[in-house]
């Protein structure tokens, strides 16, 4: 069989003092952290849109990206190459996992019957290609966003043939989904937004997207598939006012139309920055409404505005998300998904191991730094410290619920004025982490 990669070998683990740039110096599969081998902590996904249809392309300019293999058609013969690529690629690098869009792995055709026979040619070898590998799917995904019908949006569109035609996209990616036994089915909102509020009636389209995704649940439970859903926030782009904009808006909407329990969150790391939060907001808040699901591991640029979706080099964002994913022990079916894309000024294939194998590492010392953080227990203990005013007294009888509004008076009035303030130290504590870094 061909070789789409001949120079590249196994990526292995050398440690941290290997000076090989294809080599992994902290990702150690079998190493075990905090009782988890990093294998089963990060659960890696390779995600098939940017590494195996990335082109390039740019608003103001063409492709770049040299794809030796690709005859850049949107053919059968051409996805079914992609696929050896792709398992290649992910075989190489010693990723478990990868996602895909239902048009990102097959062509779309001229009709929905035939878009959906594409599918199942191309998802057939998917099929074999998991088996030869063992390489799993981490979640599939349908495409409502590229083709010109989703202008108005899909499951939000004034127009409800393109509802229509969604649910059933939807409905063929989680049946898809399931026979490729993948773990999770992403909603990611798409164009469902929107750009003026004068021709929007914001209350209809977003009932539609609950209706949406009550019949995608009704359908699943219907063919048995056990996958977790799960809802991607972004909060701009393509539409200036994405319904899904942050982890709090999507909680807010998951709880309002009865999805509690049904979905959980996919978080990713340059939406939550166009959120104006920090990833580690976005993961706190998800992790204590007990919905962080999995995650899009890639991050922005502090200069740009937009999803520039670059792969993640920064140990101190790593440390920062492996702070709260520890807390939770990991992301249970999840995974922790390379959303992102090499620049377009990086268009040699080996591009895509350099840019796969810094974020494996990056991510693998973020975990083994925060690790050493929680070993030590000196931030929880001064988290829990900080508030043990609520672990007796009037602070227990406010968390119990068995203080009043009268109670908390009365307990003022006696003691005239409050005592126990303390300093935040918040210096103390970002010179803290450093010492671990
Ligand atoms: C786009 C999103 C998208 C989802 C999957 O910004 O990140 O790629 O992850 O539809
Ligand atoms: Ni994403
Ligand atoms: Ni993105």
């Amino acid at each position: 069989m061909a070789e789409y990669f001949p120079s590249v070998s196994k990526i292995e683990y050398e440690g941290p003092k290997s000076r090989n740039p294809l080599a992994f110096k902290h990702y150690n599969p079998d190493e075990v952290i905090e009782g988890q081998t990093m294998r089963d902590l990060f659960r890696f996904s390779v995600c098939y849109w940017h590494t195996f249809r990335g082109t390039g392309t740019d608003p103001f300019g063409s492709a770049t990206l040299q794809r030796p293999w690709d005859d850049g058609s949107d053919s059968i013969p051409n996805a079914l190459k992609r696929v050896d690529v792709a398992f290649e690629f992910m075989q190489k690098l010693q990723a478990p996992f990868y996602c895909w869009h239902d048009r990102d792995i097959s062509p779309e055709g001229s009709s929905l019957k035939e878009s959906n026979k594409n599918l199942d040619e191309i998802a057939k070898k998917l099929k074999d290609k998991q088996g030869e590998t063992g390489i799993k799917l981490l979640w599939g995904t349908a495409n409502l966003f590229s083709n010109p019908r989703f202008m108005h949006g899909a499951a939000t569109s004034c127009n409800a043939d393109v509802f229509a035609f969604a649910a059933a996209q939807v409905k063929k990616a989680i049946e898809v989904t399931y026979d490729l036994g993948g773990e999770n089915y992403v909603f990611w909102g798409g164009r469902e937004g929107y750009h003026n509020l004068l021709n929007t009636d914001m209350k209809r389209e977003t009932d539609h997207l609950a209706r949406f995704m009550h019949m995608a649940h009704d359908h699943a439970k219907s063919i048995g598939f056990k996958g977790q859903f799960l809802f991607e926030p972004k909060p701009k782009e393509p539409t200036k006012h994405q319904y899904d904009f942050d982890a709090a808006t999507c909680l807010n909407f998951i709880g309002r139309n009865g999805l509690d329990g049904i979905v959980k969150l996919n978080i990713e790391t340059n939406h939550a920055t166009l959120a104006g939060h920090s990833m580690m907001h976005e993961l706190e808040v998800a992790r204590i409404h007990n919905a962080l699901g999995s995650i899009d591991a890639n991050t922005g640029d502090a200069l740009l505005g937009w999803d520039t979706d670059q792969f993640p080099t920064d140990i101190y964002l790593t440390t920062q998300m492996m702070l709260v994913i520890l807390k939770q022990n990991g992301l249970g079916s999840g995974g922790t998904n390379f959303d992102a894309k090499v620049r377009r000024e990086s268009f040699e294939p080996i591009d895509l191991f350099h840019a796969h194998v810094g974020g494996m590492d990056a991510f693998a010392r973020g975990a083994k730094i925060a690790a050493a953080i929680r070993k030590d227990g000196v931030l929880d203990q001064f988290v829990s410290n900080r508030y043990r005013s609520f672990d007796s007294g009037i602070g227990a009888q406010i968390e119990s619920g068995k203080a009043s509004f009268a109670d908390c008076e009365r307990y003022m009035l006696e003691k005239g004025e409050i005592t126990g303030n303390e300093s935040g130290r918040q210096e103390y504590l970002e010179n803290l982490i450093n010492d671990y870094m």
